[in-house]
């Protein structure tokens, strides 16, 4: 897992950095709204660190984007430049430029201070918004030390140029030309973000994203040494089932491909099966990644589903299966990206990513039972291995099933009863209890010995866990060390047993060494929390606990240094305090136990000095492709994957 997946909570307090005020008594509700997006940059773009940071580029794309689904754009050009800014150039219409009657300044000025003007402007009919989206270039532009605006327009191009949000003079004709587009370049201002560095592997993944969603639109992206990438997939969709699935076997020769159009709404989806156990459904409405899924997902499923049985009923290839097949059977294996664009989307829950509107459902279903069903006819061969791993499926759930019946004995998962191994916390508060998973019991004496009792509590875990991402079901009941998991969240598991709101702790602290079996266990976790329990990711509950990789010491002084650079400076300002006469010695902690209770206290599980890296999932589908590459059967990809990550190797869990 890479640095993007996993986030540092944001403090809750934004320091106050008021804007230069030299602008004009009349503007004083543009430079209200502009210091405001400067002393609050979290609430519009959600935080202020590298997340926060990518998202000004998202931004800026996003409405190259909508040009692009107002049909007028089929081109964005992404640069990031050698002095740290961006740059976006788009072949839309341009940014208009005319004055705005009412408020006698022009659109384009309009557009780059107003916070929210952009929405006012009718840009086409499917409107990127939802989600922390659609914020607008006004928001980008606050948040920038300089911003520059070129519009190719009129057979004219027109510059505008403003510092921290504030126009530094009208907007002015300064040449011809006779293309048309936007070019936006802006400087992260350091002062807002903590780390200004953007980070090409982040853009490049949505940037890729974004193609594969939009067949007709190729993005180049270019890095700061001029190298350049360029994303254009004229398959669309299936190339991105393709690109999704690329480390796993095929059952199919190609995706199954679906287009279909109703009123204004538009339905887009590809789908194949592998021969893993694991679905891999990805949505997105007008480009945005629905990640709580909607509307448009469950007519999917309906259809698919439907479509699906119906065949396999009317060709008698369920012939020899004794029971019913029920919606779980067709997940096996299954991918799939559901890509809708729909007018006036309504985004509910929690995140707000998920589809509202009831006549999306509708409309997908329809459209799919109608192509699938046709698609069924012509291409037989096709569908008898759908079926045929669907069967699997079902035969291996009702395997599942006799097993534990046979066992008569209540299964595990089932009693009340808590794994022997865990040392319980003794309050009984959820919301205040952290459960530490910790590798191996040396460890784990060290933490049940270092723990405040009150609300920590303890699961030593003895080896490796299983590796879900190969393994079915009840194989996976059958684990040790991931049943004991599960009894002691209290969750229970499985689609429908399984519930957060059973859960007994408010925090699972994963506790690994900080060598590479200690990684390894950590991924191992990861990847049963993200396969089979991702609504806790999703809820903000998996956290990696963080200690110490160095002890440095100089006589009495003693620091601990979370990282090589910190060593060094601890080091170097020792010797300092001392002039030079320091006899310095650095401990190099390679597993927990070499901690003692008191040390992995006060370093790593003490809230009051600890730090925890909070597990979170930005883009499901980049955590996807990591994992099947880290933990599938393709070595091929595995080793290209370690080695063009190798930069990020301190965070990546291999
Ligand atoms: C408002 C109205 C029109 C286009 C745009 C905004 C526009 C904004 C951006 C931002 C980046 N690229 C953009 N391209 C276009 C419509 C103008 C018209 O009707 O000609």
């Amino acid at each position: 897992m890479q640095e993007a997946d996993i986030n540092i909570p944001e403090p809750s307090t934004q320091p106050t950095i008021p804007v230069p005020s030299s602008y004009g008594a009349n503007n004083i509700q543009v430079l209200d709204g502009i210091e405001h997006v400067r002393m609050r940059p979290a609430m519009y773009i959600g935080d202020i660190h590298s997340r926060g940071l990518h998202h000004l580029v998202y931004e800026i794309v996003d409405n190259s984007i909508d040009e692009t689904l107002g049909g007028f754009n089929d081109y964005i050009f992404v640069s990031l430049n050698p002095d740290g800014s961006v740059t976006v150039i788009d072949r839309g219409r341009g940014i208009p430029v005319d004055i705005h009657p009412e408020k006698g300044k022009s659109a384009l000025e309009l557009v780059m201070t107003v916070i929210g003007a952009g929405g006012k402007f009718d840009k086409g009919a499917y409107k990127v918004s939802g989600g922390l989206h659609g914020v607008g270039a006004s928001v980008v532009n606050a948040l920038s030390e300089w911003c520059e605006v070129e519009v190719y327009r009129d057979g004219k191009v027109y510059f505008q140029r403003f510092e921290r949000g504030v126009p530094q003079g009208d907007v002015k004709a300064i040449g011809s030309s006779d293309q048309r587009g936007t070019k936006t370049t802006f400087m992260p201002d350091h002062l807002i973000f903590k780390t200004t560095e953007f980070r090409k592997d982040i853009i490049i993944d949505r940037m890729r994203e974004l193609a594969f969603l939009n067949k007709n639109l190729s993005i180049t992206v270019q890095d700061t040494a001029g190298e350049q990438e360029i994303f254009h997939f004229e398959g669309g969709l299936k190339a991105f089932v393709q690109f999704t699935d690329q480390n796993r076997l095929s059952l199919l020769k190609e995706p199954v491909y679906i287009y279909g159009e109703r009123d204004t709404t538009i339905v887009e989806i590809a789908l194949q099966y592998n021969d893993t156990y694991q679905e891999n459904v990805f949505s997105y409405v007008n480009n945005i990644n629905t990640q709580e899924g909607g509307t448009h997902v469950t007519g999917f499923r309906k259809a698919l589903t439907r479509t699906l049985n119906a065949y396999a009923q009317k060709n008698d290839l369920l012939k020899n299966l004794k029971l019913a097949l029920t919606g779980d059977d067709f997940k096996e294996g299954l991918t799939a990206v559901i890509s809708v664009k729909v007018a006036e989307p309504q985004f509910e829950g929690q995140t707000k990513t998920k589809l509202g509107n009831s006549e999306t459902q509708s409309i997908v279903e329809t459209i799919l039972n109608e192509q699938l069903s046709e698609y069924a006819e012509s291409n037989p061969n096709v569908l008898k291995v759908i079926i045929e791993k669907v069967k699997g499926a079902a035969m291996s759930r009702e395997a599942a099933r006799k097993a534990k019946e046979l066992t008569r004995r209540k299964s595990v998962l089932e009693s009340s009863g808590l794994p022997g191994k865990l040392a319980d916390c003794s309050i009984n508060d959820p919301e205040h209890c952290e459960l530490y998973i910790v590798e191996g019991d040396s460890a784990g004496g060290s933490a049940k010995q270092g723990r405040d009792r009150s609300f920590q509590a303890i699961l030593p875990l003895k080896g490796k866990i299983l590796n879900v991402e190969k393994a079915r079901l009840h194989k996976m009941l059958e684990n040790e060390e991931i049943k004991t998991i599960i009894l002691a969240l209290g969750t229970s598991f499985g689609e429908e047993e399984f519930s957060t709101e059973k859960l007994r702790y408010g925090k699972i602290i994963i506790m690994t060494d900080a060598d590479v079996d200690g990684a390894h266990i950590r991924t191992l976790l990861l990847t049963f929390f993200f396969r089979h329990m991702r609504a806790l990711i999703d809820a903000g509950r998996v956290y990696i606990a963080q200690p110490p990789l160095y002890l440095v010491k100089s006589g009495k002084d003693q620091q601990y240094a979370w990282d090589d650079d910190e060593r060094n400076s601890i080091s170097d300002s020792m010797k300092k305090m001392q002039k030079g006469k320091a006899n310095i010695h650095i401990q190099r902690y390679k597993g927990l136990g070499e901690m003692n209770p008191e040390q992995l206290w006060s370093t790593t599980m003490d809230p009051a000095h600890r730090s925890l890296l909070l597990v979170s999932i930005e883009n499901a589908m980049e955590a996807d492709h990591v994992f099947s590459t880290l933990m599938g059967d393709k070595v091929e990809p595995r080793r290209d994957f370690i080695e063009k990550n190798a930069r990020y190797v301190r965070r990546l869990d291999v």
